[in-house]
């Protein structure tokens, strides 16, 4: 089969294109689409091949309805990434979700594959092993937001049959880089992995997985992932000696290592004064 017939999309929609699992992003999923459409609000460089470049902010609800005309699935890496100010995760993370989806059920796109987070579910302490099916607990108001797009892409299933996969993504990076990461780091290969498998994997309603590599520490039952064909590659472990040189011990309670979140449980309100 000739790599045009072999791709299974005639166009895909990626928003947050110039984040940096957006760029990873970028790389692959030319290879499922003959055109990958994609988007993001800060500067995304000239088209490739096979490429249209659609600038759109995700807080603009007509101009979403118009990026996620003639697509058939989205990949969702838009939005605000970290703890914030509320009024920037309601503009990136919760008008940025309904616009989004308001877009996908009125121009009848069939899935979104979007990066919810484990800070949706950030304060289960680490000694406890969790599936995917367990109640949200997040973590800050960033977790909050991710716990609301869950909810959401519930809802747009439920009532509107859009399928989707949340995937509730680790620490995604080059490598880990402190004692936490040896449990939550998801590989940029694995990612990349993760994303193809929740777009092809027929039937998935609404999916939410964790998205982590195959670490020989983890706190994360991942069979949900496994059901979507996901065969993560990379372990973290293959870093632990030199996170172990490099970083000091932390104690057990340290909030670096007694929640799942990690820091973020410990973060202050970003709307607070900083005095
Ligand atoms: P990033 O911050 O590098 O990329 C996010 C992109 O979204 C940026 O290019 C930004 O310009 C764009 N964006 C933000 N607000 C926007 C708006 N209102 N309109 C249009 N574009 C907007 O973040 P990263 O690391 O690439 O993460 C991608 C997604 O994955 C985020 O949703 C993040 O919350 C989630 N995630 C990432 C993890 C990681 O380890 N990198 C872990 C868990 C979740
Ligand atoms: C996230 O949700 C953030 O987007 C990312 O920057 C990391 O902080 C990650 O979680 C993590 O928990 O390590």
């Amino acid at each position: 089969m000739s790599p045009a017939q072999s791709r299974r999309f005639r166009r895909l929609l990626l928003t947050g294109a110039a984040g940096a699992l957006g760029t990873v992003l970028r790389e692959h999923l030319p290879a499922l689409a003959d055109v990958l459409r994609v988007s993001d609000r800060a500067p995304l460089g000239p088209a490739q091949e096979r490429e249209e470049v659609v600038p759109c902010d995700l807080g603009n609800a007509a101009g979403m309805e118009a990026l996620t005309r003639d697509v058939d699935a989205v990949v969702h890496m838009g939005g605000v990434s970290g703890e914030a100010p509320f009024a920037d995760l309601h503009h990136g993370n919760i008008l940025g979700m309904y616009h989004l989806f308001e877009g996908c059920r009125k121009n009848g796109v069939g899935r979104v594959v979007w990066a919810s987070s484990n800070h949706a579910i950030g304060f289960y302490p680490r000694t406890r092993t969790i599936d995917a099916t367990v109640p949200q607990r997040p973590d800050t108001n960033y977790g909050l937001t991710k716990a609301f797009g869950e909810d959401l892409a519930q809802y747009y299933n439920d009532k509107y049959g859009i399928e989707a996969v949340s995937l509730r993504i680790g620490s995604c990076r080059d490598r880990p880089i402190d004692r936490r990461m040896l449990a939550t780091w998801l590989s940029y290969p694995d990612l990349a992995h993760l994303v193809e498998r929740s777009l092809i994997a027929p039937a998935v309603g609404h999916t939410v997985v964790f998205g982590v590599s195959a670490n020989h520490e983890s706190f994360w039952d991942n069979r949900a992932a496994a059901a979507l064909g996901f065969r993560p590659r990379d372990n973290a472990e293959a870093y632990r000696a030199d996170i172990e040189a490099s970083t000091p011990p932390v104690g057990p309670d340290d909030p670096l290592v007694k929640y799942q979140g990690g820091q973020f449980v410990a973060m202050p309100h970003a709307d607070d004064d900083a005095t």
